[in-house]
């Protein structure tokens, strides 16, 4: 039997839209069942939503529908997410499906004929923001820990034997230290099962908006209970095919894994609850439970309650679906919290994806056009093709991103990845193809082409799994066959066929240096934007690398004299000059060279300015423009211009 990964991301309540924490662990499971999919498992990936309990029956009330009618219209954009976001899901699960609440009582009729459920009086404290009970000693000036308003309820209830199962939850963690991870939250549940587990209730009796719990009139399910329980009712358990084909059938089930991702907020529930309202029905536990940290935006945690939430739509729309994706997982461990920032995600964007990934297909395919009309030239002898260091970078990058993915580390898997597209970069440059075409070195030119386009092969299919949409681009354009697609065939260079005619389209990754204003800040002037018919065309231009002519010009470029320097009195990097730019008065310019060149050095010297670039105070000291130079650090060096051109003269 071939090896199943079942995956799954909590279902979401209905009670608002999806924001960006939603987004993150459902693009967080879709990476991952992409990842084992192209690892060759049979793979299935779950999410949905949770519509039952006080929370929703309160948020419909409060917009005038009914409760049903509410979760219609808010499952709906978890779903469109998904498809906004390139996430794949084999099912789409809603509590208020009927093949979800028969298995629901199927859970009830079996953990009360295993004894676990006695009927009693609820007394206690609830919040309805987190959907569950609280003692008194556990209340935080007189709120729940998370901060949401609690109510005392009294009431009929049924009560689930949960402190029963301490031991042998604890036994279980012992022998499967991978159940719960991170190691932090390892640690944290077993702390809190050692302290011993109190029975909890699992049935309520002041509202109706739940499954019916069998034989027991007036009462609803608990809607934890309901909620936990999609993981096995979409998967048709306890008798359907699908169930026998991805759940596990023992805590040892070497060939079926079961993986819930889920924030911390929800741990205690996924690790201890559910596990045992499993053992108590007598069903096998999934393999893991891991818990990811918080976006926070300002600081705060990220709710739909405190209002200071970040729209996945919006970000798609402005980023596009993949720079977003690549965001959320190369930015921080996956299991720790990280603060969202729109200039991170676009450092990324600009950094790892335009100038790094996006501009190693453009630089190699388009050498490709211009010496070989853009078909991939002979391997030529396996001597020839190997270059050692591009090779080694290949196989590094394949098993580092292979040993991240077994502990679902993103970040480092991706860290891995782009090692290699930091080699074939390098590659690019070291190799200089340019040169070898003009001293008409054939043979070595098309080893160097070839090696660039294989580099590219494999990056398209590592990064399959995180940026799906730009990853089949680039493997279309390289005309990599569906089939050709997989893990194995990463391992092999020389895999992409000599003769084959390559595409290329627009930048994959356009450059995004100003902020795109979101939809609440464009709206004011949308009836502007609407009406001259310029508009998109320019948008056009802009995402296939190049600017127009009219863009070049504004720019306003002068020679310049430099005739004073001196050490920036607050910055080693910086020297101040002072330079003769045919302007009444001297201006002063900061330049970061000063690694590179010592200040009486530059005295006379005549250089290239960006004249008409907006003063900007630099530590302390007003710069006012902007010298033109090569190179980095301390090989920087400056763009000099003939010394008889009288300053102010502009260059063109
Ligand atoms: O708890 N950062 O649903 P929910 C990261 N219905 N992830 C976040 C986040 C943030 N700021 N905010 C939310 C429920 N999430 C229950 C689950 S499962 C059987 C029932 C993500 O709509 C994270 O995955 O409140 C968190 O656990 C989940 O959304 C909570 O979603």
């Amino acid at each position: 039997m071939s090896r199943t990964v079942y995956v799954t991301t909590p279902i979401y309540y209905v009670n608002a839209a999806p924001h960006i924490g939603h987004a993150y662990t459902t693009l967080a499971v879709d990476s991952l069942a992409r990842w084992h999919a192209l690892l060759g498992a049979d793979t299935f990936m779950l999410s949905g939503t949770d519509e039952h309990g006080l929370k929703i029956a309160q948020a419909a009330r409060e917009a005038g529908v009914t409760p049903q009618q509410h979760a219609d219209r808010f499952s709906k954009p978890f779903r469109d997410m998904c498809d906004r976001l390139g996430v794949r899901y084999d099912d789409f699960i809603r509590t208020t499906e009927p093949r979800h609440t028969a298995v629901v009582q199927e859970m009830w009729r079996r953990m009360k004929a295993a004894g676990d459920i006695y009927e009693s009086v609820y007394e206690g404290w609830y919040s309805v923001g987190d959907e569950a009970y609280f003692t008194e000693d556990e209340l935080v000036d007189g709120k729940a820990p998370s901060g949401h308003t609690v109510e005392w309820v009294e009431e009929p209830s049924y009560f689930f034997r949960l402190s029963k199962y301490g031991p042998a939850l604890l036994a279980h963690l012992d022998a499967h230290p991978e159940f719960v991870q991170p190691q932090s939250r390892y640690n944290e549940i077993r702390r809190f099962i050692e302290q011993g587990l109190n029975d909890i209730s699992i049935s309520r009796s002041n509202f109706d908006w739940g499954v019916a719990i069998p034989d027991a009139e007036g009462h609803v399910a608990y809607v934890w209970l309901d909620a936990l329980t999609n993981y096995i009712s979409a998967l048709g358990a306890p008798d359907g095919e699908r169930f026998g084909r991805y759940w596990p059938q023992s805590a040892d089930d070497g060939e079926r894994r079961a993986v819930h991702l889920i924030g911390k907020d929800i741990l205690r529930f996924h690790a201890v609850y559910w596990p045992a309202f499993l053992m108590s029905a007598g069903l096998p536990l999934p393999s893991q439970v891991f818990a990811h940290g918080w976006w926070t935006n300002e600081d705060a945690k990220m709710s739909k309650t405190a209002g200071n939430v970040v729209d996945p739509f919006d970000m798609a729309e402005r980023y596009g679906a993949d720079a977003f994706r690549y965001f959320l997982l190369r930015e921080i461990t996956f299991g720790t919290d990280g603060a969202f920032s729109e200039t991170a995600l676009r450092n990324r964007l600009n950094g790892d994806l335009a100038n790094d990934y996006g501009n190693l297909a453009n630089r190699s395919l388009g050498m490709l056009f211009r010496y070989r009309k853009g078909v991939v030239p002979a391997r030529g002898t396996a001597d020839q093709v190997l270059d050692p260091t591009l090779l080694a970078a290949a196989a590094q990058a394949r098993a580092g991103a292979e040993k991240a993915m077994e502990t679902i580390g993103f970040n480092q898997a991706l860290a891995s990845i782009w090692s290699l597209v930091s080699a074939a970069n390098r590659y690019a440059h070291e190799t200089e193809a340019w040169t070898l075409a003009k001293n008409g070195d054939d043979a070595r030119l098309d080893e160097v082409l070839y090696n660039l386009c294989e580099a590219l092969r494999i990056i398209g299919i590592l990064t399959l799994p995180f940026i799906p949409g730009k990853a089949a681009t680039l493997l279309d354009w390289l005309g990599v066959d569906a089939a050709e697609r997989t893990y194995e065939a990463t391992a092999r260079w020389g895999g992409l066929a000599s003769g084959t005619r390559v595409k290329k389209g627009k930048a994959l990754f356009p450059r995004m240096d100003k902020p795109k204003a979101n939809k609440a800040q464009a709206a004011p002037q949308k009836k502007k934007a609407q009406t001259p018919a310029a508009k998109p065309a320019a948008k056009e231009k802009a995402d296939d690398g190049f600017i127009e002519f009219g863009d070049f010009v504004k720019v306003e470029l002068r020679v310049a004299k430099i005739v004073a320097a001196e050490q920036h009195p607050n910055a080693d990097r910086l020297l101040k000059l002072t330079v003769d730019a045919g302007d009444p008065e001297p201006r002063t310019v900061c330049a970061g060279i000063a690694a590179a060149y010592a200040p009486e050095d530059l005295v006379g010297r005549t250089v290239a300015l960006v004249a008409n670039l907006a003063p900007r105070k630099l530590r302390g000291v007003m710069s006012q423009g902007m010298l033109l130079a090569a190179g980095e650090g301390s090989d920087v060096q400056l763009m000099t211009v003939p010394g008889d051109l009288p300053p102010g003269t502009r260059i063109s």
